[in-house]
């Protein structure tokens, strides 16, 4: 082993996870193209991926997981505080020293046999003040491939780290893939994640949903910033003035595609732009001139394929035309070339399913198979979008102009609203819901709490988080990005999304610069602003006042029965947390059935 540096702290780490693991032998990823390409070359000869149509896909890659090992496990997500309080709720928790003893033992032996590789890297262009470092250790080639993509890896980050101990302890060990001793743990107060027994993205790209959103946040509470599920957009008027946008909707709710809106026709000719400067991840910090600014830590993009496709994101699917790695997609093996529900509406006949069996693909789908995994996805580089932003490499990050929630909700949340002020849109985000969708397991039209889409991701107890937001925003005072709400499916009562979303989308987000730049009036509901219905503009969409006033509406019964409701309800939401509700947030609650009540 030829170690790239000589910093003690990750040296003397290395040695200890090691003699842990025990693999026979240890490998440092350096980022260069040569080291990457010899380890491609060795996956393929191994049959860990599998070289895919070098003129139609150059550079591209197919890899299939275990069939019990495709998603995110939230159940088997551990943040491992020193007392269970600081993990609140809503985490799953064990005593630190418990969970690493019991760890201890199924990583003992873990990687005999097998390389340790040391993938240095960087969340955020190495060397910005929003950046931090991590180092993962693993045994799967894999791993190194989609870090290559996903993060900045190699020399020039041990480099950056210099002599300091300040990086975050990655380690990961895929050994038999056992979904009974699946473990993927945080223990924020020691920056370390320790996750074993898969090789599904979500589960061993450490740098993403493990680092940059729960350890992150912890850190952000500690340090005076925030990390959060956040999408950020760049939206460009003819005179080239760029605002930026950074939104959290739970998942199934469009952020890869609104990240990369294509404008509608009539907007597009007056010059209109959105710019991706990321789709899932934002790190915030105050600027030297007070304002908030916001990073993509990540370097790529790990998007779900299935449904993803010229019309839908253009951009996205641009994005995986080369340099991609692809996994439990379908593979046409005609040409090599990969496929997956609403691509197109041409299964390959000569197909692999994603599990791996041979079938006419035609005949497969006809009878309601699925040739890729729901949740199969694609690993690509952002600079290969189309519409990515100039400011994507910039280390100061980018001023938010405004953030907005959303969720779908099929009746209480109109098409947008503002929040009154920077605590109430705290209030907003932290009562964030959800309906469930046909798509997945379970009851159709379930509202699910999730707030600001952090539900899973948030490092340390939820209603500290509030807090933590509700000091930035005292610290922004004036400065402070409004915060908005969105709904983009909204349904009549015959079960019609009353809005076309995707490109029309954008409209409302014309409407929210407006707010942000004073330009536009609004009516003052119980819940907040609301547009009027002359201000969102239906140029070229077919729709009439009456049905925008529709989207616009605010029931005072479906609000109530959101507070209300004895399941889903905000108040039954709350109870957990006791009286450590932040009384800031209890207020807003107070207000809100007030305002209701007088309507
Ligand atoms: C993701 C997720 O993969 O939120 O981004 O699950
Ligand atoms: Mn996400």
């Amino acid at each position: 082993m030829n170690a790239l540096t000589n910093n003690k702290a990750v040296l003397t780490w290395l040695d200890e996870m090691a003699a842990m693991t025990k693999p026979e032998s240890i490998v440092w990823i350096d980022g260069s193209e040569e080291q990457l390409e010899a380890l491609r070359a060795e996956a393929v000869a191994t049959g860990e991926m599998l070289k895919l149509n070098e003129e139609k896909l150059p550079g591209c890659y197919y890899h299939r997981t275990a069939e019990n090992d495709v998603a995110r496990v939230e159940d088997r997500t551990f943040i491992c505080t020193p007392t269970k309080e600081e993990a609140g709720p809503i985490n799953n928790w064990m005593d630190p020293a418990e969970m690493y003893a019991k760890l201890t033992k199924l990583y003992t032996g873990a990687m005999a046999g097998r390389t340790m590789y040391v993938i240095p890297y960087s969340m955020g262009p190495v060397g910005s003040p929003f950046s931090k470092i991590g180092v993962e250790l693993t045994d799967s080639i894999y791993v190194v491939l989609n870090m290559a993509i996903m993060t900045r890896i190699g020399k020039s980050v041990i480099d950056a780290l210099g002599d300091s101990d300040d990086f975050v302890k990655c380690l990961h060990a895929k050994k038999d893939v056992n979904p009974d001793d699946r473990y993927i743990v945080q223990f924020p107060q020691d920056k370390t994640i320790w996750s074993i027994n898969s090789a599904y993205g979500g589960n061993v790209l450490l740098g993403k949903k493990c680092f940059a959103l729960r350890i992150a946040s912890y850190l952000g509470w500690q340090e005076g910033w925030m990390a959060e599920h956040m999408l950020i957009l760049g939206l460009e008027n003819p005179k080239g003035e760029v605002k930026h946008i950074a939104a959290a909707f739970p998942s199934a709710c469009g952020k890869t595609n609104l990240a990369m809106l294509i404008p509608p026709e009539y907007l597009k000719k007056k010059g209109y732009k959105v710019w991706t400067v990321g789709d899932d991840i934002a790190w915030l910090r105050i600027g030297p001139d007070g304002r908030l600014y916001a990073i993509n830590p990540e370097a790529g993009f790990f998007g779900v394929a299935p449904g993803t496709s010229e019309k839908t994101n253009f951009n996205a699917l641009a994005a995986t035309k080369k340099n991609t790695i692809f996994t439990n997609v379908a593979i046409n093996n005609d040409d090599m070339t990969v496929w997956w529900e609403g691509l197109d509406k041409n299964p390959p006949e000569n197909a692999t399913e994603w599990k791996g069996a041979k079938v006419n693909g035609k005949e497969f789908t006809a009878e309601g198979n699925k040739l890729a995994h729901p949740n199969s996805r694609f690993t690509a580089p952002a600079v290969n979008c189309p519409c990515i932003s100039s400011e994507f490499e910039n280390p100061q990050g980018v001023p938010i102009d405004a953030i907005v929630f959303g969720g779908r909700r099929a009746k209480c949340a109109p098409l947008v609203y503002q929040s009154r002020d920077w605590n109430h849109g705290t209030f907003v985000g932290a009562t964030m819901a959800s309906e469930t969708t046909a798509a997945a397991a379970g009851a159709v039209g379930v509202v699910r709490r999730d707030p600001m889409a952090m539900k899973p991701f948030v490092g340390y107890n939820m209603v500290t988080y509030w807090a933590h937001w509700l000091e930035m925003g005292k610290k922004l005072g004036d400065k402070a990005p409004k915060i908005f709400h969105v709904n983009w499916f909204r349904k009549d009562e015959n079960d019609n999304f009353m809005w076309p979303g995707f490109g029309d989308n954008m409209r409302v987000l014309l409407w929210i610069l407006d707010r942000c730049a004073g330009k536009v009036d609004a009516d003052e509901t119980a819940i907040g602003y609301v547009p009027k219905v002359e201000d969102i503009d239906v140029e070229g969409l077919d729709m009439t006042a009456e049905e925008i006033k529709a989207l616009l509406t605010v029931d005072k019964a479906n609000w109530m029965e959101d507070i209300e409701d004895p399941n889903t309800g905000i108040k039954k939401y709350f109870e957990q947390f006791g009286d450590k509700l932040p009384a800031e947030i209890k207020a807003q609650l107070d207000t809100l059935e007030a305002n209701l009540a007088n309507m």
